[in-house]
């Protein structure tokens, strides 16, 4: 049988004969057009990049190579007794396209197993910082740290490999990397919170169930939902700020380690991955303004209003290109009701979800009021007792491996090359449109 980098180069063949095809016969075919406020607006909308591995559709949410999150609920492989898609499966989808057997699955789990060993240097490098350091900061610099073991970066400096080859060694670092970044993370968990109390890995268990083990949560219900989250978090196709950068830094050939490094100080931003642990702020915020517990609806009401005429955003609410509610909240509305209904928190994110959509629409200028991944996911970490919400990132972003490493894979397989988009100034826009 073969293996999983043999069955991605034979896919990858295949797709990049698909490729040339379709730009030979169709290359000057116009796909779309670009406005001035487009240019100026953050490109929303315009088409530029190639993602194979996901896909967003505006009112319907996610779709990994044509499944959507439900589906993947039911028809990714489980833990033995578990209910939850194990993230390793997702990873054999976006790679190959297709849905991975039982054994596939366990074939991952292993190969991240025997690829997981960190070296010391790393270790070091993150116990320099201060403990008052960031946790995405001490991630991205463990990440950078790590970057000595680059297969990719080696073998280019060694002027022994071409072109044909640079998806090889993609491939290997993108399978090590995503294998070392659970060890990683749990280890600024443990540093920074639990005094340096490190826990050993357990290979026995998972990627996503070692993962929580390495945090300090042997609960069966914790591992589900540790599964649950880094499925759901793990790609939400190519133009978000981190899928996009990893991209776009790997276009210059740097490696794996340096891009998404460079993805992940990306995802360290308020309006993008750092949202899941400025909502559980804002939510503290509104407890403690409106003396605990669970308040009214026109109690919060009122601090939405509050948060709004300071200038603020509310956080978790929201999308540049979902215009429904995100169906990785509604993922996890649905993991809350089966496991902790009755939980405070909980209550209080779906009291809220009842209130913001009518104010945010009330305001005229938001083009989806509705809640995005990161109104409900710190809610449930907080009921396990995860409550050190600056580390939500942090575990965003090893989800978030899985899906632009794969894509990663996919650049240097079909030869994609330096991504370089043109850019103007307003004087070159004022003469250009004088023109018309
Ligand atoms: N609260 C208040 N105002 C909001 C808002 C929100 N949640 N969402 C959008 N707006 C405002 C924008 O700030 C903008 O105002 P302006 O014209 O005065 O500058 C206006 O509405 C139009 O913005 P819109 O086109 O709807 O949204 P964008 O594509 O520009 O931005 C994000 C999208 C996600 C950045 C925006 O909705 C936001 O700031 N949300 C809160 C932060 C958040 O939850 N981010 C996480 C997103 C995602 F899920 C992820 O990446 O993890």
């Amino acid at each position: 049988m073969s293996t999983l980098k043999e069955k991605f180069k034979a896919k990858a063949d295949e797709q990049a004969a698909r490729v040339r095809k379709l730009m030979q016969e169709y290359g000057h075919t116009k796909i779309g057009e670009i406005t001035l406020s487009q240019v100026y607006q953050g490109m929303r909308g315009v088409i530029g990049l190639v993602t194979e591995t996901s896909l967003l559709d505006p009112n319907e949410g996610i779709r990994f190579r044509g499944y959507s999150i439900p589906q993947l609920r039911k028809q990714l492989p489980k833990a033995p007794g578990g209910h939850e898609p194990l993230p390793e499966g997702l990873f054999y989808l976006m790679l190959l396209g297709e849905l991975p057997t039982e054994q596939d699955v366990i074939d991952m789990s292993n190969a991240w197993g025997r690829r997981s060993h960190v070296p010391n240097h790393v270790f070091d490098a993150i116990d320099a910082l201060p403990l008052s350091t960031h946790p995405m900061t001490m991630f991205t610099i463990g990440i950078m740290a790590m970057q000595t073991e680059s297969r990719f970066a080696k073998a280019y400096a060694s002027g022994k490999i071409g072109k044909a080859d640079y998806w090889d060694y993609t491939f290997e670092d993108a399978m090590n990397l995503i294998a070392r970044l659970p060890r990683i993370a749990a280890y600024i968990y443990r540093r920074k919170y639990k005094g340096g109390d490190n826990i050993q890995p357990d290979h026995s268990l998972d990627w996503a169930a070692n993962f929580a083990h390495m945090l300090g949560y042997d609960d069966e219900s914790f591992y589900e939902l540790m599964r649950l989250y880094m499925t759901i978090h793990a790609d939400h196709e190519g133009g978000n700020v981190s899928a996009h950068t990893v991209h776009l830094v790997g276009s210059a050939l740097s490696d794996p380690y340096l891009a998404f490094s460079a993805g992940m100080n990306g995802l360290a931003g308020p309006l993008h991955g750092l949202a899941n642990q400025e909502v559980i702020k804002w939510i503290k915020n509104m407890q403690q303004e409106l003396g605990g517990g669970l308040p009214g609806k026109e109690q919060i009401a009122a601090f939405v209003h509050k948060t709004l005429s300071e200038g603020k955003v509310i956080p978790g609410y929201g999308h540049a290109v979902l215009r429904q509610t995100d169906p990785r909240f509604l993922a996890q509305m649905d993991f809350a009701k089966k496991h902790l209904p009755d939980d405070e928190l909980v209550n209080l994110v779906w009291r809220i979800y009842e209130v913001v959509p009518p104010i945010l629409q009330e305001l005229g200028k938001v083009k989806n009021p509705w809640p995005n991944v990161d109104a409900h996911s710190g809610a449930l970490l907080e009921h396990y007792g995860l409550v050190e919400y600056e580390f939500y990132t942090v575990l965003f972003g090893v989800s978030r491996s899985l899906g632009v490493l794969a894509s990663l894979c996919w650049d240097r397989a079909l030869g994609l090359p330096i991504e370089r988009p043109k850019s103007v100034t307003t004087e070159w826009l004022e003469q250009f449109v004088k023109g018309q």
